[in-house]
Order: C-alpha cells, then sequence, then structure tokens
C-alpha cells in the first residue's frame, strides 16, 4: 500500500550549527518511522558515489568537500509516500527559495549550505540507504502510537 523507504542526512553544517535535534524533530513529529540513526564521518568515496549524478557539475568538487568536512547525521525513513512528503518538509534546494515552514525556508540561506538531504525518488530511497547503512544497522518495529498515526 505504498510503503516507501527514504535517506535523509542532515549535513555537516547542520551538525556543526547544533540543529540535529530540531530537523530529526520535524520528520519524528510528522509521524513517519524512523529505521535507522546514526552520526557518521562520511569519507571521500561513499560522497562521490551518492552524488555521482552530479559530477560534472561545477559545484561538484565543492559539494564533495562540504559534505565530508565533518560528521553527518545518516537516517533512513519508512512510511507511506515518505519520499515525496520529506522533500516537501525539506523544502526547495536553494533555502532562499524555499518556502517558509520548511527545514530549507526556516533554516538555511545558502544552496551550498542547505542542512540537509533528502532522496528523490523511491528507486533512491532504497539505493542510498543500502549504501549508507550496513546490514544490522536497520530496525524493524512497530512504535506504540502506530494505531494512533493510521487507521
Ligand atoms: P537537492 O539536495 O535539493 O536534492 P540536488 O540533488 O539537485 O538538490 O543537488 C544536490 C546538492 O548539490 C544540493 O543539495 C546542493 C548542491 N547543489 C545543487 N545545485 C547547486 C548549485 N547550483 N550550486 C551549488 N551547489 C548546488
Ligand atoms: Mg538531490
Amino acid at each position: 500500500e505504498g510503503v516507501e523507504e527514504t535517506y535523509i542526512m542532515i549535513k555537516p553544517d547542520g551538525v556543526q550549527r547544533g540543529l540535529v535535534g530540531e530537523i530529526i524533530s520535524r520528520f519524528e513529529k510528522k509521524g513517519f518511522l524512523l529505521k535507522g540513526l546514526k552520526l557518521f564521518q562520511c569519507p571521500k568515496e561513499l560522497a562521490e558515489e551518492h552524488y555521482k549524478d552530479l559530477k560534472d557539475k561545477s559545484f561538484y568538487p565543492k559539494l564533495i568537500d562540504y559534505i565530508t568536512s565533518g560528521p553527518v547525521v545518516c537516517m533512513a525513513w519508512e512510511g507511506v509516500g515518505v519520499v515525496a512528503s520529506s522533500r516537501k518538509l525539506i523544502g526547495a534546494t536553494n533555502p532562499l527559495q524555499a518556502e517558509p515552514g520548511t527545514i530549507r525556508g526556516d533554516l538555511a540561506v545558502q544552496t551550498g549550505r542547505n542542512v540537509v538531504h533528502g532522496s528523490d525518488s523511491p528507486e533512491n530511497g532504497h539505493r542510498e540507504i543500502d549504501l549508507w547503512f550496513k546490514e544490522g544497522e536497520l530496525c524493524q518495529w512497530v512504535p506504540a502510537q502506530a494505531p494512533w498515526l493510521r487507521e
């Protein structure tokens, strides 16, 4: 029934600025299911694989430097429609164009420091979760609030 998973990552600026709790809280409060969570220093090769579709862009080297510049928070979230809904919660790539109420709209000012990543399709959700998490790092569980989120 349309259950998807998405890879959400708090980028190094979000961690350095003390926004980890605030950002996790938005997904938690929405009612999606947290399946994986870790603080992680991303190696360059992994950043390059994650952003491989952008490797011909002029900003790519800076993007790789940024993502590997400090710890990130890696998350796997599950839910019906979680991919598109998370992109809405995150807001537009350029934080100055992101709507107020979105994470980027509320918490960031520049594309190169836009605090959070979210997968752009269910296929990429699977791909990115496989890329960033090892087997055994994800939990299958039913939260106590489940009957109060979905009838
Ligand atoms: P999004 O993160 O909203 O999915 P994307 O996948 O097009 O955006 O790009 C990935 C990241 O690359 C983005 O979060 C920030 C950086 N980026 C994208 N376009 C950029 C640009 N024009 N200048 C600098 N950085 C850019
Ligand atoms: Mg993207």
